[in-house]
């Protein structure tokens, strides 16, 4: 009899009792009347999305990073800011050229609705509207976003974000920490001579140990830590509100627990080890140096035998 896997079963326990992101959609509504906004952001709410309430449009860019809406939701008439104008703005973003816009206004003129549609919106919905209506002309919108969105941030072989996604993820996690004055910290493996495993046991066996490790580093870390595909066998873990000391403990345990599982080939049983490279984000605010001072641990890390993690 073959060896329960251990980690393909905590993957379908976790597949079964889904460990996916809630369906609570982000919605960022901007209106410049609080009373309306928090109207249809109770509607919205009691749906269970996470709604914020945006009044003032000058914090539009903050906000959009920080919470990272999956549908906006524009008045048109606004004293600061034209919504039409904000649509623009958001658009010129590249970061944002698909996040689903949806207007709702009291503007029955259809050359303004069309006008708003130009400015790159995907609907214009007018007030007063039914809430079951808004609920799901939002939900179908938000949905099918995240459902895009996951299909380009995301590794085909690991399920991981990929590459561009971390980066991403990086840069957004790197202005809440500065702001909050809060530590982060930053970590990148390499699995350890791993060229041999292809070598010896063939590509395919290579790609089920890339998986094991992901699903490892997913069951092992919290929800709120992020990981990463960066390259080939190159993995990044972003730890928010964690320092580098506590970051490295918790991926040694995580390095001890990886090399212990048996891998299994045609031709037997084998281990795999990683090394790591952890960065503080005291060190520097710039998210490529941060990376360099990972990698720069990784390599001492290599350097001093691998299946070691460096600060
Ligand atoms: P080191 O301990 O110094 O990191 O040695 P290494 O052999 O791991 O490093 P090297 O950079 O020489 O080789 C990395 C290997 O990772 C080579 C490449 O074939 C393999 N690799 C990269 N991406 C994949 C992948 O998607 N699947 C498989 N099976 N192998 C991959
Ligand atoms: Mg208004
Ligand atoms: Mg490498
Ligand atoms: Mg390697």
């Amino acid at each position: 009899t073959k060896p329960i896997d251990i980690v393909a079963l905590t993957d379908r326990i976790d597949a079964v009792i889904g460990r996916e992101e809630p369906k609570g959609y982000r919605v960022l509504v901007i209106d410049d009347d609080a009373v309306t906004s928090e109207y249809y952001g109770t509607v919205l709410r009691s749906a269970g999305m996470s709604v914020k309430l945006l009044n003032d449009p000058s914090q539009l860019l903050k906000v959009m990073t920080d919470f990272r809406p999956e549908l906006l939701l524009l008045d048109v008439y606004m004293p600061m800011c034209n919504g039409i104008e904000l649509a623009k703005i958001i658009r010129q973003d590249n970061s944002y050229l698909d996040v689903p816009i949806v207007f709702l206004s009291s503007e029955r003129d259809l050359g303004k609705q069309l006008e708003a549609i130009q400015s790159g919106a995907d609907d214009f919905l007018t007030k007063p509207i039914e809430a079951d209506f808004l609920v799901s002309a939002l939900s179908s919108r938000a949905e099918r976003y995240r459902s895009l969105r996951s299909l380009i941030m995301r590794d085909g072989l690991t399920g991981l974000y990929n590459h561009t996604a971390i980066k991403e993820e990086l840069g957004a996690e790197m202005s809440i920490a500065s702001r909050n004055g809060g530590p982060m910290a930053l970590a990148m493996l390499d699995l350890d001579n791993f060229k041999n495993v292809n070598d010896t046991y063939g590509h395919p066996v290579g790609d089920q140990v890339l998986r094991t490790l992901s699903r490892l580093l997913r069951q092992r870390l919290r929800r709120s830590d992020i990981v990463g595909r960066y390259g080939g066998e190159e993995f990044i873990v972003i730890f928010p509100d964690t320092s580098a000391a506590v970051a490295r403990k918790v991926l040694d345990q995580i390095r001890i627990a990886f090399n212990k599982i048996q891998q299994h080939a045609d031709q037997g049983d084998f281990s795999v080890s990683f090394s790591a490279g952890i960065a503080d984000l005291e060190v520097t605010l710039d998210a490529d140096e941060l990376f360099d001072v990972a990698d720069e641990a990784l390599y001492r890390a290599k350097q001093g035998g691998r299946n070691r993690i460096e600060l």
